[in-house]
């Protein structure tokens, strides 16, 4: 019997679709007596508070009490790397900071108090673009680097390419926003249900905001609708605040932010500012890259520093680069503290090297796919961190196979057919690769625990340190438990992710899920399996699973059993910038099909083909979902969802209404996934590879098809174009207005040039 490798569908679906899933503010519903929070925000992007007046909101009807500092028994700071969040700062770091908190019978009465809490500011300058922060000294931490090679070798390539690109954020808009509930148990205990991707650090902030020990904490979070990263550490601060109340008041406290005080309140993707200088041989192969990364950490340091190291690990993707420095600093602005989203700082290096290669090839007339390929790592490479890319022949595997499949070559022709006879729209079409590095770089969160519990009845009941997020780890960790134990997935329950049955776990995170805590239930199977396996052998027959249970009940054997997994063989030192730090790559490809229109510069997606490298598949559908997925919201960030903040540090676009996201009307029409086939990963759960984050980074194929067909409004067709030794630029993401603009650009050069024809022309006459 095997159930890995089966397409289930996920394991929550029919509670997605009906309602029945339960979420963390569901259990409000439990709780006759529970408080609403509701915060009081502050009007100024850096501010000094002068004077707090929490008192007449008690005067509110409704309002049990208020939320200032003097209510935190331990250190009320939420900072998961420094302590540099206060939950009730006397200096305002970003516009709607808050700053005290009010406890309402009701919400309504809770948002009533918080308006008539007295605050006096003095309103101080604020730092709010990278620009800024680089000009005023203002940073999050020092210069990061990895180099290798000697980049002077820039000054001797026969192309150089200098540049700047502006990357902008992504807010992270799961459809759950932030939530916890925080009790009082029956022991004296603290409790809270948190919509959090790591339970044990929320474990460790309530501690500390308390100043209690982790014993006297439990967090359980039974799943979340969604999170992206924006819950790996921004879902403590929320669960911390409902535990200053629990305590303060002794009754249940509930904080859920609203969708608009979600938007203002927390971190994003960061935004980059990216310089660089390339140097290329005349067949278009990187001969030397000097790259430097600036991010906007928002106030303060959160996950920022990690993001950057995993940026200057992928300033490569796919690419052999002999001779690179790639340095990368964190700048410090007046706006919320950004954090980790899908890709981890991978994304915006990833598009950085793809424009550069793409512009190489407009400059040097060489089809954007030939450059691409001529650089990608062959066997026996190297990083520029000291990793061996082992499986780099995959990337031709790939890539050859997707060529294949999107009929690549017969399209390109059809592009360029289509463009010859439309002047007033030009298609484009772009292949791009994605090599991602599965693991935390930080490497002791590399680990994984589970408790698997069978009961005399046969049925099992699985824990592990994982949480669920939509992502199907649930539903992945069932085939695994199944198959381990060698009984079907009905008998087989998921338990919710609780900090008292595995201790100490990492954040659910780095796509590494079911690397690690599958292969800690995997483990944890094995060793109960072996134990029944000898009782079966002592009994000298065939016997139900629950007949064995009872037979090993009987005879005092354990029916329960820890598991644990580490990954082996990883390691990174920071001061040298040499390691492995990552158990293995994951691989994709993506071809995107574009039509832009010359006089909006709107666009849309005709057609997406992927092949992505999952290892065995321990869960097909599940993970295509992944792909469909990741790549919509890859292709959002880099197209229609653009963060704003005004002058004064407001947060623009702080609304769906005027954030645009990626909805049906841009699900590509026509959407080909496929896997990679034989695939197997050694050395990994089942065979099977990470697929949370990597698909993200092939809608990198659509902001470069959007590229090649702003190019022919230019020319015709980019596969090998005459720009005029000119190269189409534009900052991500390419919204419709960027479009237009760089299209008008591009048709104004050719102008000129023809103009420039025409004269010379004439004075041959
Ligand atoms: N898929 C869904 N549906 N919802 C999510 O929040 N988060 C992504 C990815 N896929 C996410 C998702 C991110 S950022 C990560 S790191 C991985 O899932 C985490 O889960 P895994 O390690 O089990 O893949
Ligand atoms: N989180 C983290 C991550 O703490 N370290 C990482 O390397 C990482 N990578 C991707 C996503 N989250
Ligand atoms: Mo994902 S950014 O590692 O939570």
């Amino acid at each position: 019997m095997t159930i890995a490798g089966k397409p289930l569908p996920h394991e929550s679906a029919r509670g997605h679709v009906t309602g029945g899933a339960f979420y963390t503010d569901d259990l409000l519903a439990r709780f006759p007596n529970v408080l609403h929070a509701w915060p009081v925000t502050a009007p100024h992007a850096h501010a000094r508070v002068t004077s707090l007046d929490a008192a007449p909101a008690l005067e509110e009807p409704g309002v049990v009490t208020t939320l200032t500092a003097a209510d935190a028994p331990g250190e009320a700071d939420s900072g998961p790397s420094r302590h540099d969040e206060p939950l009730f700062p006397t200096e305002v770091m970003f516009h709607r900071q808050s700053v005290a908190w009010v406890l309402g019978e009701t919400l309504e009465a809770a948002q009533r108090g918080a308006a008539r809490v007295r605050v006096s500011y003095e309103a101080l300058p604020a730092i709010l673009t990278i620009q800024q922060a680089i000009d005023t000294g203002s940073f999050l931490t020092d210069t990061l680097r990895l180099a290798r090679g000697d980049v002077a070798a820039l000054d001797r390539s026969a192309l150089r390419i200098d540049g700047e690109l502006s990357i902008g954020g992504q807010e992270h808009f799961y459809l759950e926003t932030q939530a916890a509930i925080a009790w009082i148990d029956e022991t004296g205990g603290v409790v809270a249900q948190s919509s959090t991707q790591h339970p044990s650090q929320t474990q460790e902030i309530i501690a500390r905001v308390l100043g209690l020990t982790r014993k006297d904490v439990t967090v359980e979070c039974v799943r979340m609708g969604g999170a992206f990263g924006g819950k790996e550490v921004q879902a403590n601060a929320w669960a911390a605040v409902a535990a200053i109340g629990a305590w303060k008041t002794g009754r249940p406290v509930r904080v859920r932010l609203t969708r608009e005080l979600d938007m203002a309140l927390t971190g994003k993707r960061h935004p980059y500012l990216v310089r660089y200088s390339a140097g290329f041989s005349s067949a278009g192969l990187v001969e030397a890259l000097r790259i430097a990364f600036f991010s906007d950490g928002g106030f303060s340091l959160d996950l920022s520093e990690p993001i950057m190291w995993r940026s200057l690990f992928h300033c490569d993707n796919a690419y052999y680069l002999p001779n690179v420095e790639a340095t990368g600093r964190v700048c410090r602005t007046h706006k919320t503290s950004q954090t980790a989203f899908r890709g981890f700082g991978g994304p915006q290096a990833m598009v950085a090297i793809e424009d550069i290669l793409s512009q190489a090839a407009q400059r040097l007339s060489i089809p954007a796919d030939v450059i691409r390929e001529r650089n990608f790592y062959r066997e026996g490479h190297v990083t520029h961190y000291g990793q061996t890319v082992d499986d780099a022949p995959r990337i031709d595997r790939i890539w050859r196979q997707l060529k294949a499949t999107s009929d690549f070559d017969a399209r390109r022709a059809a592009v360029a057919a289509f463009n010859a006879q439309h002047d007033e729209a030009k298609r484009g079409l772009a292949i791009t690769p994605a090599k991602f590095g599965i693991s935390f770089t930080a490497s002791f969160y590399n680990q994984g625990g589970a408790l698997v519990l069978i009961y005399r009845d046969g049925t099992v009941q699985v824990n592990h340190g994982g949480t669920e997020m939509g992502q199907g780890l649930f539903t992945k960790i069932r085939q695994i438990a199944a198959d381990s134990l060698g009984v079907d997935a009905e008998r087989i329950r998921l338990m919710a992710t609780r900090t008292d049955k595995v201790p100490n776990t990492s954040a659910t995170a780095a796509s590494a899920g079911t690397d690690l805590n599958g292969a800690a239930v995997a483990d944890a199977c094995r060793q109960l399996r072996a134990r029944l396996d000898a009782v079966a052998a002592d009994l000298g027959k065939d016997v139900a699973f629950e007949e064995l249970c009872e037979a090993a009940y009987m005879r005092r054997v354990p029916l329960f059993a820890q598991g644990y997994y580490r990954t082996p063989d990883i390691h990174f030192d920071r001061a040298t910038g040499r390691g492995e730090p990552f158990h293995y790559f994951a691989f994709g490809a993506a071809v995107s099909e574009v039509e832009v229109d010359r006089f909006t510069g709107d666009y849309h997606v005709r057609r997406v083909d992927i092949v992505q490298d999952a290892g065995d598949s321990i869960s097909p559908v599940i993970d295509r979902g992944q792909v469909e997925g990741g790549f919509v919201q890859g292709m959002g960030w880099l197209t229609l969802e653009e963060l704003l903040w005004d002058e004064d540090g407001r947060l623009a676009t702080a609304g769906a209404s005027t954030y645009k996201l990626p909805s049906w009307s841009e699900m590509p029409p026509d959407f080909r996934v496929s896997f990679l086939q034989e695939a197997r990963q050694s050395n990994v759960v089942f065979g099977s590879k990470a697929i949370g984050e990597p698909p993200l980074m092939l809608a990198i194929s659509v902001r470069e098809a959007l590229r090649d067909a702003v190019a022919a409004f230019g020319n015709g067709d980019l596969g090998g174009n005459n720009l005029g030794g000119n190269s189409v630029t534009f900052d991500s993401p390419a919204t419709p207005e960027r479009i237009f603009f760089a299209v008008r650009q591009v048709r104004a050069e050719r102008l000129s040039a023809e103009a420039r024809g025409a004269k010379a022309d004439a004075s041959l006459r």
